[in-house]
């Protein structure tokens, strides 16, 4: 018996000592900067902004998905690397690069009337062209027919509609010679450090020639190269920051002294916000992303990103359930950038005009359950998701499924009671929430036709109930 006991404490002490080892965080130079969401102004704005633009455009948006007459399904953005072009074959799309139709000035009003606050653009995607007249390459717009510096036009045009411009960059190059994968020798090491200080001075440009960019999404990071080169992501983060105060930085650019992503070897959250949520959303009832900001981006179709002339290929997201990603996004306090891909002469397909219009007339209305809004804290409910005013406390059901009964059902917590539920938009549209239970409530909606999301605001109060009406049943 003793030596049963004995054993059983040996066992717990170990036991004890193993779990102690597991959290002993371990000592990094290059993990995350805080534990904590940040608190500053250009933070708390992009969070209140919450809905964003995403726009992807370059050389890609010329073929279109299409090469010699033959029709490649994968994103449009990834045509080199599936129709097997050289790079020469790509890069010379350069001389055929003549955007006539490009109007920054149009984009920023069209996106305006979308109810974005934010928008962010390809920079220099994988193929490695870039927007604007690099100083570092030649493979940039300064070269091509148009000579614009396209990226100068947009950050002004947004800038003057209240946009806020952020810019995304690919760290993995198909164009640079230095570009590796993986570095296996000291010859790919020092290529790649070449490469590095190439990708760090194009930043440093991107960051002081326009200085009213409010933030840097990082893309192609995933490779070993930039693995092995933590130092690296966290020394182009702590640049951008000096360069640009306020600026945000996703966790996509960043990997620890481990080569751990995203989330370095301690769990802690490198870069601002958590930018994993790509074509996905998390469970609506998964509450551990509230710990930390996140942003979605989602594609209209099923995954193309640059412009591809044939968007029969699959299934087409309609205005509704792109509505229904974004407050299903701010129901859990996250962020949505909606993607769209302008044509190779810089006009938008008319899907996507026709999505900007829903969306934006729609915004117009109900933009005050999403701008400023995240999650409620209420139970979740079949018909659609609960968002919350940070700054005036109201909240806001998004009904996206209106029940047959016409009957929306609500459980608040102990306590709290409905002062006013209104459809916003029409005021005068009151709602008697009838109290069915213990806490529990019907909202009863007009027998009518319901084609968009419906949004009822409610001011919920912490005032006692006054009426005990109800008896628990014997069973
Ligand atoms: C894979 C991949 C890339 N990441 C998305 C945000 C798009 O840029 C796509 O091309």
């Amino acid at each position: 018996m003793k030596r049963i006991l004995i054993t059983i404490m040996i066992w717990v002490v170990s036991l004890q000592l193993i779990c102690a080892q597991g959290k002993t965080p371990k000592l990094l130079k290059y993990g995350a900067q805080t534990t904590v969401k940040r608190t500053d102004s250009a933070m708390a704005k992009w969070r209140a902004n919450r809905l964003g633009q995403f726009i992807h455009w370059g050389l890609y948006a010329i073929p279109g998905g299409v090469w010699k007459g033959k029709t490649y399904a994968y994103a449009a953005e990834f045509l080199k690397s599936s129709a097997r072009l050289s790079t020469a074959t790509w890069d010379s799309l350069m001389y055929a690069f003549n955007p006539v139709k490009f109007d920054a000035r149009a984009w920023a009003k069209m996106d305006k009337a979308m109810g974005v606050k934010y928008m962010t653009i390809t920079t220099k995607h994988h193929e490695g062209f870039c927007l604007w007249p690099s100083k570092y390459t030649d493979f940039t717009v300064a070269h091509t027919p148009f000579k614009r510096d396209i990226l100068q036009e947009l950050v002004e045009a947004y800038t003057a509609e209240g946009i806020d411009v952020n810019f995304y960059y690919s760290v993995l190059d198909w164009h640079h010679p230095d570009w590796r994968y993986d570095l296996k020798n000291a010859a790919d090491s020092a290529a790649f450090d070449r490469y590095l200080d190439f990708a760090k001075n194009q930043l440093a440009e991107l960051a002081t020639r326009y200085p009213k960019v409010k933030g840097f999404w990082f893309d192609g990071t995933w490779d070993l190269s930039v693995q092995k080169n933590g130092k690296w992501t966290y020394e182009v983060e702590m640049m951008l920051k000096q360069l640009v105060p306020g600026a945000i930085v996703n966790s996509r650019l960043r990997a620890d002294d481990f080569g751990k992503r995203h989330r370095d070897s301690n769990g802690g959250l490198m870069g601002d916000y958590e930018s994993g949520y790509e074509r996905r959303l998390p469970s609506p009832y998964d509450t551990s992303v509230l710990k930390t900001d996140w942003e979605a981006c989602m594609t209209i179709p099923e995954n193309q990103w640059g412009y591809h002339q044939d968007w029969s290929l699959s299934h087409v997201k309609s205005g509704n359930e792109i509505l229904e990603n974004i407050i299903r996004a701010v129901a859990l306090s996250g962020n949505m950038l909606v993607n769209f891909g302008p044509k190779g002469d810089g006009s938008f397909r008319t899907e996507e005009l026709q999505r900007a219009k829903e969306i934006g007339d729609w915004m117009k209305v109900n933009g005050e359950a999403v701008y400023h809004c995240g999650y409620a804290g209420l139970e979740r409910q079949d018909w659609g998701y609960f968002t919350k005013n940070e700054q005036t406390g109201k909240v806001y059901m998004v009904v996206f499924n209106v029940p047959v009964s016409l009957s929306l059902n609500l459980k608040l917590p102990r306590g709290m009671v409905i002062t006013s539920a209104a459809l916003v938009g029409e005021p005068t549209q009151q709602y008697q929430p009838e109290e069915v239970a213990p806490d529990q409530y019907m909202i009863h909606l007009e027998p009518k036709r319901y084609d968009k999301p419906i949004v009822i605001a409610l001011v919920l109060t912490g005032k006692s109930k006054t009426n005990g009406n109800y008896r628990e049943a014997k069973t």
